[in-house]
């Protein structure tokens, strides 16, 4: 089974301001988390980290006929993406969207969730575990 992960912007910075939000881990240990999992669970993993919205619409078109499935956090685009929710329902690949945080308990304006629209399930608040959580998630659903 092969999964894309994708990030979006500024979770390249974490581990580096705002621990008691995000923790103090960074984000070469989140790369080095998911691969660690998905090698014990026999999940082909491709990870990516963009600060552009339109280069995760790009890595989301292009995940069609390649993935199985998608793992998504798009960090700030969560609230403010129709482009990325657009290019979900476009490749209607299975997909699952992650954020550290419960971004249900927190300002307002992260309430909203436009990517999350096009996900089958939305892991929030469980740190880098959500990841596994979503990848495993997939991994029954597809039966692989
Ligand atoms: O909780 C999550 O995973 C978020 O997707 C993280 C985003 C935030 O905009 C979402 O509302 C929830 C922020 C990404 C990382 O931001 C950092 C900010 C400062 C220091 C390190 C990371």
């Amino acid at each position: 089974m092969k999964l894309l992960f994708l990030n979006g912007p500024n979770l390249n910075m974490l581990g580096i301001r705002e621990p008691d939000i995000y923790g103090r881990k960074t984000y070469a240990d989140l790369e080095a988390y998911i691969k660690q999992f998905c090698a014990e669970n026999g999940i082909e993993a491709t990870i990516f980290q963009s600060n552009h919205e339109g280069a995760l619409v790009d890595a989301i078109q292009q995940a069609l006929g390649v993935y199985d499935g998608i793992v998504i956090n798009p960090a700030a685009y969560t609230h403010t993406s129709i482009a990325i929710l657009d290019a979900l329902k476009a490749v209607a690949l299975p997909a699952v969207e992650v954020h550290l945080s419960d971004i249900s308990k927190r300002e307002e304006f992260r309430k909203i969730s436009y990517p999350g629209m096009a996900c089958e399930k939305t892991f929030a608040g469980f740190g880098f575990e959500g990841y596994k959580m979503a990848a495993l998630y997939l991994k029954e659903r597809l039966g692989k």
